[in-house]
């Protein structure tokens, strides 16, 4: 069994839905087994700045699907949501990146682990860091430690037991 993290991501249509909709399709899958699940935060986009604002979390989950399977399946389950891929960096109402495995570190044209951009990003960093296993050093502190989440505009909006509150899921 080997622990998986994986960063969500939406800013167009009802974030908040498919935020809970993409975690129901997570925890229904026989496959995997959702773990830790981290707040909620509205980010100022990156990369590509003229679009709304994210919701952004991450989840960890336990599988015994191998890395590139998991990867297809996370995109599979954008697919279901009916994602559409046209800009990159661009707005979308769904994405799952998977961040990091195990001990896994590997690079191939599909999957590259950890993620290669992870470390620059506060919005994947910061929830990340809340759901990283308390005893076990969390491998970005000092790219943790940089980050000013005014600066960087990140606020928290809500933790997932108060979203899930809010509407059923
Ligand atoms: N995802 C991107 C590009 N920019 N910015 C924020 N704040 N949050 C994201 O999830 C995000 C982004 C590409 O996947
Ligand atoms: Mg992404
Ligand atoms: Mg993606």
């Amino acid at each position: 069994m080997q622990e998986a993290f994986v960063a969500l991501g939406a800013n167009i249509g009802d974030r908040e839905s498919s935020l809970k909709e993409a975690l129901r399709r997570l925890a229904n899958d026989p496959g995997l087994k959702v773990r830790r699940i981290s707040s909620v935060y509205e980010t100022a986009p990156v990369g590509f700045t003229d679009q709304p604002a994210f919701l952004n979390m991450t989840v960890s989950l336990e599988t015994e699907l191998e890395p590139l399977t998991l990867l297809r399946r996370l995109l599979e389950i954008e697919q279901e949501m009916g994602r559409v891929r046209d800009v990159r960096w661009g707005p979308r109402n769904i994405d799952l990146d998977l961040l990091v495995y195990g001990e896994v570190s590997m690079e191939s044209t599909e999957l590259t682990l950890p993620h290669p951009r992870m470390g620059e990003r506060a919005f994947v960093l910061v929830p990340l860091r809340e759901i990283w296993p308390p005893h076990s050093t969390f491998p970005w502190e000092a790219e943790f430690s940089s980050f000013s989440l005014q600066e960087e505009g990140i606020s928290r909006w809500a933790d997932w037991d108060g979203l899930e509150q809010r509407k059923e899921i």
